[in-house]
């Protein structure tokens, strides 16, 4: 009994913050929550099975465009580099560009340790020869890399047009401390979606086979057994629309309904028709990137697209 309640105790400290962030984004106007919360296990899973829709042509542009220039990337990176992938994952696209790049040390980055060494496991199987120093942290909020690490140069790995998700002052704020981790030579090799056809758009995040408006509407589980609630997403439905004045895709959750919850203990109300915003997905035209990643103290190197230009791959040195 007594092994439980300080368990409980500690679970308590533990939580306390994540439950400020989340209701503190939950009683703001308009109601909001970060998306980094869809990736629980069942989010991951779905957001896995989201890369893999014929409308999501985000990931499969990508990996052709690696495909296809996987030598010219491996010589703009250099070998002998240290490579620094934040929010890896599953670790599947580091796989691009190996065997080709022989990086000395590669540093896998996640938020979720059982994830990262699941993905690492896997790598070093298939890589035997790979040097690997994972590091378990939320590079959302800093980027602290273990400083008993080999003085080659850095190169950040951000694929997956991540690096959308971000405000353009927060994306700009985060290449920034990319940037300042980087000592000498050294770089980022970043991949980034590109404006386009709104109805291009608006397919890739209303799929038909209902995977996203799943992924949006799991937000609410992953706080239910998080902070402790009573979230219904029967209660909600997914919305994702382009803005075309901010150059972002929207999602939110709408409230069908009329109807209160709880969460951390806290009442939360919802009006019909009131929407929690969930996540922002800008889309950049490159020169409008090649700004932003300027203004963190990147000097941009080689552009690499699709034929339709839909999807860019771009590598920066940091001098
Ligand atoms: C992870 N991120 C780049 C995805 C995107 O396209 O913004 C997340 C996503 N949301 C809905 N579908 C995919």
């Amino acid at each position: 009994m007594k092994l439980a309640k300080v368990d409980a105790a500690q679970l308590a400290a533990q939580t306390e913050p994540l439950a400020e962030e989340i209701l503190a984004g939950l009683r703001a106007e308009p109601k909001h929550i970060a998306p980094k919360y869809f990736y629980d296990r069942k989010g991951a899973a779905l957001f896995d099975a989201i890369t893999g829709l014929d409308e999501y042509y985000v990931t499969r542009l990508e990996a052709a465009i690696f495909r296809r220039y996987r030598s010219e990337i491996c010589a703009a990176i250099g070998a002998g580099v240290h490579l620094v992938e934040p929010g890896a994952g599953s670790c599947e696209k580091i796989r691009w560009l190996l065997p080709d790049l022989q990086p000395q040390l590669y540093t896998p980055m996640d938020i979720s340790a059982e994830h990262l060494y699941a993905s690492v496991t896997r790598l070093r199987k298939d890589f035997p020869s790979l040097n690997v120093a994972a590091q378990v942290c939320d590079h959302t909020a800093g980027l602290r890399l273990r400083d008993d690490l080999p003085d080659v140069p850095r190169v950040f790995f951000y694929p997956g047009s991540s690096i959308g998700n971000f405000e353009s002052e927060a994306a700009v704020d985060f290449m920034r401390t990319m940037r300042s981790a980087i000592s000498g030579r050294g770089g980022l090799l970043i991949g980034v979606d590109t404006k386009k056809d709104k109805s291009v758009l608006h397919a890739a995040y209303n799929d038909r086979a209902g995977i996203t408006a799943q992924f949006n509407l799991n937000v609410l589980d992953h706080l239910n057994n998080l902070l402790g609630g009573d979230l219904d997403p029967a209660n909600f439905i997914h919305v994702a629309r382009y803005n075309e004045t901010l150059g972002r895709i929207e999602m939110y959750l709408q409230s069908t309904r009329q109807h209160c919850a709880v969460l951390a203990g806290e009442r939360l109300e919802f009006a019909a028709g009131e929407c929690i915003h969930t996540e922002n997905s800008y889309k950049y035209y490159p020169q409008e990137f090649i700004a932003l990643a300027q203004r963190a103290g990147f000097v941009p190197q080689e552009l690499w697209q699709d034929e339709q230009a839909w999807f860019s791959v771009m590598y920066f040195s940091a001098y």
